[in-house]
C-alpha cells in the first residue's frame, strides 16, 4: 500500500491534474485494516500469512481501536467520501485534524451516561505517516502592521507550527492510494525557554508547548465556556491556514520549472470543498495569503478566492448555524476581521446598487450581525454563501428548504449558485465487508461482483424478489447476521435477545429532533398493552427486540435523560417474566463505527423518525435499506429519495409532512391540538413512577404545554404519536408473513443502488470541482 501511494503522490505530481482538497474538521474512519486488504484484495493471502505466524485475521481486526476523530454523521459523510475518491481515481485529498482524543467513550452508569476518554493513539497507530519534513507556522493573536505602501501584515503574537501526519486511503482494486492528511500543532524548539526553566520557572518556560498540546488534545471541546469557544475557533483558524499554506506550497511546487505562471490559473488547479461552515476561515485566510505574502490585489485576490471555494451545509437548525462573537475574533485574528469587514462592505454595496429591492433584507443577509452592539457576530453560513461559487445541500428535501427559506433571499442575487448534492455511503465497508454472506449471495444472483463498485447493478435483483431460493438464502445470511449481533449484545450488556424476534434499531447521535423520545414512548406503549393481555393473546403478537444506541453530547440534559430512560425501561421489561418473551428493550452502549459494522447486518426495521424538515440527509438509513433492512420512518432527509427507490409499498411512512410543520406548532401555541389517548397513556405510565423514581418530569413536560415551563413540543412527538403507532401495527403484521418481508427486504437492496457515495463523488466532480480522474498506471 505504501508503495501504491507513493506512485499516485508521484503520478499526480507529474500529471499535474486540478485537485480537490476536502476541508473537514471531523473524520469518523473507525478501523482501518479490514478496509486496506479488502481494498487490495488480498484477504485471503493476508488472513493465510497471519495464520501462518499462529495468529487470526479476526482476532487481530478486533485488536483495532477505531479512529473516531468526528461526532456523527458529518464525520463518517467525510470518510466515505476519501474511499470514493480513491477508488474513482480522482486527484482528491483529506485535511483534518490529528486530535489526540477522538470521541469519548460512553459508559452507562446507574446514572445514565457516563463519558469517559478513548485513548486511540494508547499503544500507536500503524496507520499513519509523520511528515517531520511538512511544517507550517501558524500565528495567533498579535496586531496588523501597516507599512508605508499601504501594504498590511500580521504580526506577533503566538506562532505554533502545525506537523503533518498522513494516512493512506487505498482506493478498491486500483493502485489510486491518496492521502488524508491530519494536523498536529506542536511548539519549536526554540520557544523552549531554558534560562526560564533552569531558573525554576517550569510552567512559563514551557508555555507554548502547553498551548500547542492544547490545540489538536480534544475534538469539539465543550464550548459553554469561554474559553472552550476561543479553543474551537483556533482548532477552525489551524485547520484552515495550515492546509490553505500546504495547498499553495503544492501549487507553486508543480508550478517549478514549466515556464511563467499566472495566480488567475489556481482555481483551475485547486478546488476546495469546505464540509459545513466549521472551515469558513479558509475564506479570508486564503485572501491573506494571496495579498499580504504573494501581494496580489484585492479584486484578484476576490477572484481567486470565490472561484476555487465551494461550501456543503448539512443542517437547517437555526441553533446549529455557526456565529463568532466578533470581539473574540478581533482579538484572535485581527487581520482576518478586516478582510471579513471588507467582504461585508462590498457585499452590502453590490446589493445597493444591483439589487435595490433586496434592500430590506440586508439585516439577515450580511455576514456582521451588529444589531446589537454589544454581542456582534460574523454569521459563517452567510460568509460562506456570499463567498463560495456554490452552495450545495445534502438530500433533495434539505437542498428545496435551503433555497426556499434559508438562504431564499441569496437565491434572487445567485440563482444558480445553490445545488444539491444527495449523500451516499461506500457500499466496500458497509456491505462488501460489513455483510460477507450477503455480499457472496448478491454476487451468486447476479453472476458479477461488479455491484461493489456499480451499485445500480442491485436493481437487478428485483426480477428475483419472489424466488424462493434467494429468500431462503438471503433469511439465512439475515439469521446468521442476527446471532451474531446477538453474541455481542450478550458480551456488552449479559442480556440474551432471542434471534426469532424482530431485529428493530435506531442507532444514531441521542437529539429532540431525531426523537429517539418517540421510539422510548412506543416502546412504552407496547409494554403497557402487553401486561394487560392475557398469553394467549400475548403470543399472537409479533416478538420485538428494540435497540437503541447513541451519544449524547456531554452537556445536552434532555438527551441524557433519553439515554437514561432507554436504560430504565429495558431494565423493567426485560426482567419482567410476563411480556420479555416478546419484547426487550436494549440500550446498546459505545455506538460507533464498529459497532454499525455488527448491528446493520443483523437489523431488520431501522427507526428513521426525525420531526420532517429536521434531519438534513441521514446517512445511516442508506446503510440499514442496503443491507435490506426495512425503514419505519417520516419523509424527512433522504428517506424521501431512498422511499422513490425502493418502491413506497416498501417502507413503513407516518408522521407530518415538513411543509405542515410550521402550522401544526403554530395550533399547538393557540390550544388547538388534541393529543391522543395512546400518547397519554404512555406519558402517565412513566410518571406514575413504572420506571423507577428518576425525575422524569422535565422531559416529559418538554411534551406539553404551550409556553412557560412546557416547551409545547416542538419536535411534534404528541402530533406524529398515532400516526407512529398504526405504522408500528403494520410493521407487526407484515413480519408474520415472512415471505413478504423477504420480498421486501430484498427489493430494498436493489433500490439502494442511488446511495453509493461513489455516485455522490461522481456529482461533486463533475458538478462543483471540474475535477477528472487521474489514473495511476
Ligand atoms: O450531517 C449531519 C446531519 O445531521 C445529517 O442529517 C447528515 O446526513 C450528515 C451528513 O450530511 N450533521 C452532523 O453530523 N453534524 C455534526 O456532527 C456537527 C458537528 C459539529 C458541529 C455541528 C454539527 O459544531
Amino acid at each position: 500500500m505504501l508503495q501504491q501511494w507513493n506512485e499516485t503522490y508521484n503520478h499526480f505530481h507529474k500529471v499535474d491534474p486540478k485537485q480537490t482538497y476536502y476541508l473537514s474538521m471531523e473524520y469518523l474512519q473507525g478501523r482501518a485494516l479490514t478496509n486496506a486488504i479488502g481494498n487490495l484484495d488480498i484477504q485471503h493471502a493476508y488472513a493465510d500469512a497471519l495464520n501462518k505466524l499462529g495468529h487470526d485475521l479476526e482476532n487481530i481486526t478486533e485488536q483495532e481501536k477505531d479512529a473516531a476523530l468526528g461526532n456523527g454523521g458529518l464525520g463518517r459523510l467525510a470518510s466515505c467520501f476519501l474511499d470514493s475518491m480513491a477508488t474513482l481515481n480522482l486527484p482528491a485529498w483529506g485535511y483534518g485534524l490529528r486530535y489526540r482524543y477522538g470521541l469519548f467513550k460512553q459508559k452507562i452508569t446507574k446514572d445514565g451516561q457516563e463519558e469517559t476518554a478513548e485513548n486511540w493513539l494508547e499503544k500507536f497507530s500503524p496507520w499513519e505517516v509523520v511528515r517531520h519534513d511538512v511544517i507550517y507556522p501558524v500565528r495567533f493573536f498579535g496586531r496588523v502592521e501597516v507599512n508605508p505602501t499601504g501594504s498590511r501584515k500580521w504580526v506577533e503574537g503566538e506562532v505554533i507550527q502545525a506537523l503533518a501526519y498522513d494516512v493512506p486511503i487505498p482506493g478498491y482494486k486500483t493502485k489510486n492510494t491518496i492521502s488524508l492528511r491530519l494536523w498536529e500543532a506542536k511548539a519549536v524548539a526554540e520557544d523552549f525557554n531554558l534560562f526560564e526553566f533552569n531558573d525554576g520557572q517550569y510552567e512559563s518556560a514551557a508555555q507554548l508547548h502547553s498551548k500547542a498540546q492544547q490545540i489538536c488534545a480534544v475534538l469539539y471541546p465543550g464550548d459553554a465556556t469561554e474559553e472552550g469557544k476561543l479553543l474551537r475557533l483556533k482548532q477552525q483558524f489551524f485547520l484552515c491556514s495550515a492546509s490553505l499554506q500546504d495547498i499553495i506550497f503544492r501549487f507553486k511546487e508543480r508550478r517549478d520549472g514549466k515556464g511563467s505562471w499566472q495566480w488567475s490559473e489556481f482555481p483551475s488547479k485547486v478546488a476546495v470543498q469546505l464540509n459545513d461552515t466549521h472551515p469558513t476561515l479558509a475564506i479570508p485566510e486564503l485572501m491573506r495569503l494571496l495579498m499580504d505574502d504573494e501581494g496580489l490585489g484585492w479584486d484578484e485576490a476576490w477572484d481567486v478566492t470565490t472561484r476555487t471555494i465551494a461550501y456543503t451545509n448539512h443542517t437547517v437548525l437555526p441553533e446549529a448555524l455557526e456565529k463568532w462573537s466578533l470581539a473574540v475574533m478581533r482579538k484572535l485574528l485581527p487581520r482576518h476581521i478586516e478582510i471579513i469587514e471588507e467582504i461585508d462592505k462590498r457585499f452590502v454595496a453590490m446589493v445597493h446598487s444591483t439589487q435595490p429591492d433586496l434592500e430590506s433584507k440586508l439585516p439577515s443577509l450580511c455576514i456582521l450581525d451588529t444589531s446589537n452592539p454589544q454581542k456582534s457576530v460574523v454569521r459563517m453560513a452567510n460568509l460562506c454563501v456570499v463567498t463560495a461559487h456554490t452552495v450545495n445541500g445534502v438530500a433533495q428535501l434539505h437542498s428545496d428548504i435551503l433555497k426556499a427559506e434559508l438562504f431564499v433571499d441569496y437565491v434572487s442575487i445567485w440563482p444558480t449558485k445553490f445545488q444539491n448534492k444527495t449523500n451516499g455511503i461506500t457500499p466496500r465497508r458497509w456491505l462488501r465487508y460489513c455483510n460477507p454472506e450477503l455480499s457472496s449471495i448478491i454476487t451468486k444472483w447476479l453472476k458479477t461482483d461488479e455491484w461493489v463498485t456499480n451499485l445500480d447493478l442491485l436493481t437487478k435483483l428485483r426480477q428475483f424478489a419472489d424466488n424462493e431460493d434467494l429468500q431462503a438464502e438471503w433469511a439465512s445470511a439475515k439469521m446468521a447476521n442476527k446471532k451474531r449481533l446477538a453474541d455481542y449484545i450478550l458480551q456488552v450488556t449479559g442480556l440474551s435477545i432471542d434471534p426469532n424476534s424482530l431485529f428493530d434499531i435506531q442507532v444514531k447521535r441521542i437529539h429532540e429532533y431525531k426523537r429517539q423520545l418517540l421510539n422510548i414512548l412506543g416502546a412504552i406503549y407496547r409494554y403497557k398493552k402487553l401486561k394487560e393481555m392475557n398469553p394467549d393473546e400475548r403470543a399472537k403478537t409479533t416478538p420485538r427486540t428494540i435497540m437503541i444506541g447513541g451519544k449524547a453530547f456531554a452537556t445536552y440534559t434532555n438527551a441524557k435523560r433519553i439515554v437514561k430512560l432507554v436504560n430504565d425501561v429495558g431494565a423493567v421489561v426485560n426482567t419482567d417474566p410476563e411480556v420479555n418473551n416478546y419484547l426487550k428493550v436494549v440500550f446498546v452502549p459505545n455506538y460507533n463505527v464498529s459497532v454499525a459494522e455488527v448491528l446493520i447486518p443483523g437489523s431488520e426495521l431501522s427507526q428513521h423518525i426525525s420531526t420532517a424538515g429536521m434531519e438534513a440527509s441521514g446517512t445511516s438509513n442508506m446503510k440499514f435499506a442496503l443491507n435490506g433492512c426495512l425503514i419505519i420512518g417520516t419523509l424527512d432527509g433522504a428517506n424521501v429519495e431512498i422511499r422513490e427507490e425502493i418502491g413506497k409499498e416498501n417502507f413503513f411512512l407516518f408522521g407530518a409532512e415538513a411543509d405542515e410543520v410550521p402550522k401544526l406548532r403554530k395550533d399547538r401555541e393557540n390550544g388547538l391540538f388534541k393529543p391522543d389517548p395512546r400518547f397519554e397513556e404512555a406519558k402517565q405510565f412513566i410518571r406514575s413512577g413504572a420506571f423507577g423514581t428518576y425525575d422524569y418530569n422535565p422531559l416529559l413536560d418538554s411534551l406539553e404545554g404551550n409556553s412557560g415551563y412546557g416547551r409545547g413540543d416542538y419536535f411534534l412527538v404528541g402530533h406524529d404519536f398515532p400516526s407512529y403507532m398504526d405504522a408500528q401495527a403494520k410493521v407487526d403484521e407484515a413480519y408474520k408473513d415472512q415471505k413478504r418481508w423477504l420480498k421486501m427486504s430484498i427489493l430494498s437492496t436493489a433500490g439502494s443502488g442511488k446511495f453509493s457515495s461513489d455516485r455522490t463523488i461522481a456529482q461533486y466532480a463533475k458538478e462543483i470541482w471540474n475535477i477528472e480522474e487521474c489514473i495511476v498506471p
